[in-house]
């Protein structure tokens, strides 16, 4: 095993090991531990006679069967999930008091669930859909759960709202369609009637929604939490989660196609790039707000909706986050793993987000459910490492065995054990926020503006990502087949960008209204002045927001990308190994594709392993192509329709392509052949990602300048590239 590759171990690896079952040379028992000598074959009266009640081998097996399938998760159903380290870079204890972020020497085990949230657990990853982040840190103090998604804002600003929500954008009650997609009725109709989700909506159209990886994606709290430190002093945080490699998508044909052709693309490449070493990275970004700015902004921190732009409070970095070793067991640790908002140690603490107010309840209730009961904290993958000592016992599966006859509080017969840990022993304090309030069942006015942001959002987006937001949302709209909804859509996205509404309008076949023909805020008191409900970015306050397009992402490095190398026999085998190396070199991957497997065999005959056939694989699973040479190799691919037709779609994928020069005639039975780099006296010529070149080590240099820009959104446009 490369050293990379090492499987690495922590506490929480350690605390698994006890449980893990291997039957590596060992004789098949029943449950009860008795030796089975045939359970391939049932009991019966006779060869040809009936089965007999008294099998209990056949009885057993059976039952345990029949009972495999758990329910799965209301939302969130489809996930993977990696193990890994949390480590702080600076003491944090000005702010907090949690010790795992506080001490820069501690590693902390982490587990963490991503998921999409619409689908079923066998639906496709690349749904365009919110994806969910769950971090569960094993804490010396105990276990806490980050439980985000990589999208800072949501749908609604209360709790209540999310059954709502969840029944609209799931399959249409009557006859279960569609399947993980929002691009149906119900869930516009309920978007189109809840203003509040515009700030949302604009994030889930946006190509953030259909990630190139889960790697290559940002991981939100949402929510305002509090920070408290050892005085109990408390600072309002928002939690980030940056990506190492930067954040990048798909184009949305692209992830069409990849469902049908792979709808495990995000968990196979979470699983490969894990089982290669190329431990998948992010940064913990802490946005810090003192009690005293609460009110500053002209959004409510404890709204959902809103989120707290860079620039106003920067992004300080505080700590990394490593995933290095894939789960063992998928429904033991990925299915059984439970997270939920409210488990927090000493030093975090909760807002009055509506929303995370509510969630606080659903999380344990959902579990109860699931996992069968309310011992479900001792399910392997649950424990914390911290011990565990209360007077709770028995329910359902209950793992441990207490001793002792107490289980009451107070007790002098157990000399007052567990002890109450008391604010001194390091326990968990409530902070005391003064609360001085009358019930009511309503929304603070503060939460009122629901178009600003969304209009801040879309401001900020670069030109393609205008183009990619809008044709999602053409494409939605346009498969919502009520037209009141469509309507409604139109005066929605009127507030905010009239120029989205126009071209969104046209696609529909439909006006966008001459003024706002709904009131668009059902919670806006009747006594408001509409104008500020129709607010656009406020006079003087931000209109744009770097951090929120991708286009400013970073674009250092082209480590783990995957590229292909289209080939046959008779290719330029020097060629191609010279530019495979300068790739692998950056840390990339590259496979040879063929038109048959095996191997093919070089200009030089050098013996060439195929990793993929044109039949097996698809340029969507490709972040770049390259085409070497050598004339046969080249004619044999000129004249394949599937090789063409890989390059075709790369380049509406916008991808970056390289062919050395005499393998020009391949590019030029493609649709782009016209769009290829103008032939000047130059060894190697490139434009708009596509380089063509003489010199192998020239070409392999620009190439890899191509693949860290990702995409060439710009190609897109005129958009005449059939695929
Ligand atoms: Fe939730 C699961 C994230 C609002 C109720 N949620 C769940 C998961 C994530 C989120 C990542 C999957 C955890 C895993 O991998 O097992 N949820 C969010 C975020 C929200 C949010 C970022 C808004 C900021 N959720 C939310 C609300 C409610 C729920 C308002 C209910 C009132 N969420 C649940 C749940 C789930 C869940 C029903 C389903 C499975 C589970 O909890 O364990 O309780």
């Amino acid at each position: 095993m490369p050293d990379k590759k090492k499987q690495q171990e922590n506490k929480k690896t350690d605390s698994l090991k006890q449980h893990i079952e291997d039957s590596q040379g060992q004789f098949l028992t029943t449950n009860q531990g008795v030796r089975v000598n045939d359970d391939q074959n049932s009991l019966k009266a006779g060869e040809r006679g009936p089965s007999l009640l008294e099998d209990f081998i056949l009885r057993e097996k059976i039952t345990h069967f029949d009972h495999e399938r758990i329910p799965e998760r209301v939302v969130h159903a489809r996930g993977s999930a990696a193990h890994g380290v949390f480590r702080a870079t600076e003491d944090l204890s000005d702010l907090t008091k949690a010790n795992f972020l506080t001490d820069p020497s501690a590693e902390t085990p982490v587990f963490v669930r991503f998921s999409t949230v619409a689908g079923s657990r066998g639906s496709t990853d690349l749904a365009r859909d919110v994806r969910g982040f769950a971090v569960k840190f094993y804490t010396r103090e105990g276990n806490f759960d980050l439980v985000g998604n990589n999208m800072p804002v949501f749908f609604i600003q209360d709790a209540m709202k999310f059954p709502d929500l969840v029944h609209a954008v799931k399959p249409e009650p009557h006859n279960e369609i569609p399947q993980a997609a929002s691009a149906h009725d119900t869930f516009w109709d309920f978007i189109s009637n809840t203003p509040e989700s515009a700030h949302m909506v604009m994030w889930l159209m946006s190509d953030r929604a259909i990630p190139r990886s889960y790697r290559m994606m940002e991981g939100f709290g949402v929510h305002t939490f509090r920070l408290v430190n050892a005085e109990g002093r408390s600072s309002f945080v928002k939690f980030h989660w940056k990506p190492l490699l930067g954040v990048h998508s798909v184009a949305w044909d692209e992830a069409q196609n990849i469902s049908g052709k792979d709808p495990d693309f995000h968990r196979r490449d979470l699983w490969e790039a894990i089982e290669n070493g190329d431990f998948p990275q992010w940064q913990l970004g802490l946005q810090i707000v003192p009690e005293e700015d609460e009110h500053k902004f002209e959004f409510d921190l404890l709204d959902p909706t809103k989120l707290i732009p860079e620039e106003l409070v920067p992004v300080r970095i505080v700590g990394t986050l490593t995933l290095n070793r894939n789960p063992d067991n998928f429904f033991a640790e990925t299915e059984q793993v439970a997270f939920h908002i409210g488990h927090v140690v000493p030093g975090i603490d909760f807002s009055n987000d509506p929303l995370l107010q509510g969630r606080l309840f659903s999380y344990t209730d959902t579990q109860l459910l699931r996992l069968g009961g309310p011992n479900f904290h001792e399910i392997p993958i649950n424990r914390p490492l911290a011990e565990v000592h209360n007077n709770q016992r028995d329910g359902l599966m209950r793992q441990t065995i207490n001793r002792g006859k107490t289980a009451h509080s107070p007790n002098t017969m157990a000399s007052g054990c567990p002890f109450q840990a008391g604010t001194m022993k390091g326990g968990f304090t409530s902070f005391p926020e003064k609360i001085d309030a009358q019930k009511i069942r309503e929304r603070s006015k503060s939460f009122f503006d629901h178009f600003s942001q969304a209009k801040l959002f879309f401001n900020s987006q670069s030109e393609p990502e205008k183009n990619h937001l809008t044709d999602a949302l053409c494409f939605e709209l346009g498969k919502v087949e009520t037209i009141a909804v469509r309507e409604r859509m139109l005066n929605f996205l009127l507030q905010i960008d009239e120029s989205l509404a126009a071209a969104v309008a046209y696609k529909l076949g439909m006006h966008i209204p001459k003024e706002l023909t709904t009131q668009l805020n059902q919670t806006m008191p009747a006594d408001a002045d509409p104008e500020k409900y129709r607010s656009i970015v406020k006079e003087g306050s931000l209109t744009k927001s770097k951090a929120l397009s991708m286009a400013n992402t970073v674009k250092d490095s082209i480590a783990t990308r995957k590229i292909a190398i289209l080939a046959a026999d008779g290719v330029n085998a020097d060629n191609l190994l010279a530019v495979k190396d300068a790739i692998a070199a950056e840390g990339a991957l590259c496979d040879v594709i063929a038109p048959r497997l095996g191997f093919i065999s070089g200009e030089n005959d050098t013996d060439i392993p195929v990793d993929k056939s044109l039949l097996t694989t698809a340029s969507v699973f490709y972040d770049a192509v390259y085409v070497p040479g050598g004339t046969n190799s080249v004619a044999t691919l000129e004249a394949d329709a599937d090789a063409i037709h890989f390059l075709n779609e790369a380049f509406k994928h916008c991808k970056a392509i390289a062919a050395d020069d005499d393998a020009l005639q391949v590019l030029e039975a493609t649709y782009f052949a016209r769009k290829l780099p103008e032939d000047n006296d130059d060894d190697t010529v490139s434009a708009e990602g596509i380089i063509i070149g003489i010199d192998p080590e020239e070409l392999g240099r620009q190439f890899i300048d191509a693949i860290r820009q990702h995409r060439f959104w710009d190609r897109e446009v005129p958009r005449k590239v059939p695929a």
